[in-house]
């Protein structure tokens, strides 16, 4: 692994697998993250033994180690509910201010595809659902933590057969976070050989910065081996997010560790959970490696600003 990466792995990965469970699952993977009173909380995507997923929640005094895992699922899928009877996967959270919660947004999986779900919290020990607010096919969305101009605005990758996304991340704006607005396009996949060509989708929630909104995607190229998961940077306006200020060409976060390489699903890294302490400066991305296990990898804000600035910027 070279030196230069901008993310460095915590030697502790993979932080977190089915082993710690207590109770018996197949992975956990694709956590999304919170700090609460002190604490980080871990939102996991646990995939049981009949391959449908729920969310956990692990908490940690240092966001390392000395996990206490919920021994219950804090959202897990009600049968009668066709939309989520396949289960539940890859959450982001968010604090909104506003509603002095946090915002849950996951995919629910059901037979007529994946769809964006919301919910809310206000100490991930209970949860008030909203419900499925994008229908299928829609999933890798997350909530910006405060309205512009008067909407809620949230990033997601909607699929339809009438032209409506091509595996693209677009946003869509709502007042009242129930009707939204037709969706707007933010970040395409490149085309051909590049690294992101098949298809991308946001990571964790856009975390907002002076220079915009730092954007962590993941992007998938597909090989004759099978999809490749990689990870890449951009930078939003902060007014006006359908704006792209800059975007690094290569990708930051690429499968690279044994934990990465193998597993249910080789070759992916999948970010859902970021963290900033403002004192050290440290960011903290929690992502799953190869749909297994939980991994961490930590850069300085300033230094993966200075990464983004330096990329061109966008047209
Ligand atoms: C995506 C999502 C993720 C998963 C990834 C790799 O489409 O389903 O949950 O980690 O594929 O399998």
């Amino acid at each position: 692994m070279s030196e230069r990466e901008l993310f460095a792995r915590h030697p502790r990965n993979p932080i977190l697998t089915a082993d710690d469970w207590p109770y018996s699952v197949n992975a956990v993977m694709n956590p999304a993250a919170a700090t609460v009173d002190g604490e980080t909380v871990l939102l996991a995507r646990v995939e049981d033994r009949r391959g449908m997923s729920h969310l956990t929640v692990a908490r940690s005094p240092n966001g390392v180690e000395d996990w206490s895992i919920q021994p219950e699922p804090l959202l897990a899928p009600d049968d009668m509910n066709a939309s989520e009877q396949w289960g539940f996967e890859d959450a982001r959270v968010v604090w909104v201010e506003e509603l002095g919660r946090w915002v849950i947004t996951c995919t629910a999986y059901g037979p007529a595809g994946p769809a964006v779900f919301l919910a809310t919290t206000e100490d991930f020990r209970t949860v008030e659902r909203y419900g499925v607010v994008r229908h299928p096919e829609d999933k890798n969305a997350a909530l910006l933590p405060h309205r512009i101009d008067g909407r809620w605005v949230l990033l997601h990758r909607p699929k339809t057969q009438f032209g409506g996304g091509h595996g693209e991340i677009l946003l869509s704006r709502s007042a009242d976070l129930v009707s939204w607005s037709a969706p707007e396009q933010v970040l395409q996949p490149r085309a051909g050989p590049w690294w992101d060509s098949l298809r991308i989708g946001i990571g964790p929630p856009p975390l907002r910065t002076d220079h915009g909104w730092l954007l962590i995607y993941h992007g998938v190229k597909d090989t004759v081996a099978g999809g490749i998961y990689r990870v890449g940077l951009a930078l939003l306006d902060l007014d006006e997010p359908t704006r792209v200020l800059r975007r690094v060409p290569s990708w930051i976060l690429a499968p690279l560790a044994a934990y990465e390489r193998a597993g249910d699903v080789p070759n992916v890294v999948f970010p859902c959970g970021l963290l900033h302490d403002a004192e050290s400066d440290e960011l903290r991305l929690y992502y799953g490696a190869a749909d297994s296990s939980i991994c961490l990898a930590t850069a300085r804000l300033r230094d993966v600003l200075e990464t983004v600035l330096d990329a061109p910027p966008e047209a």
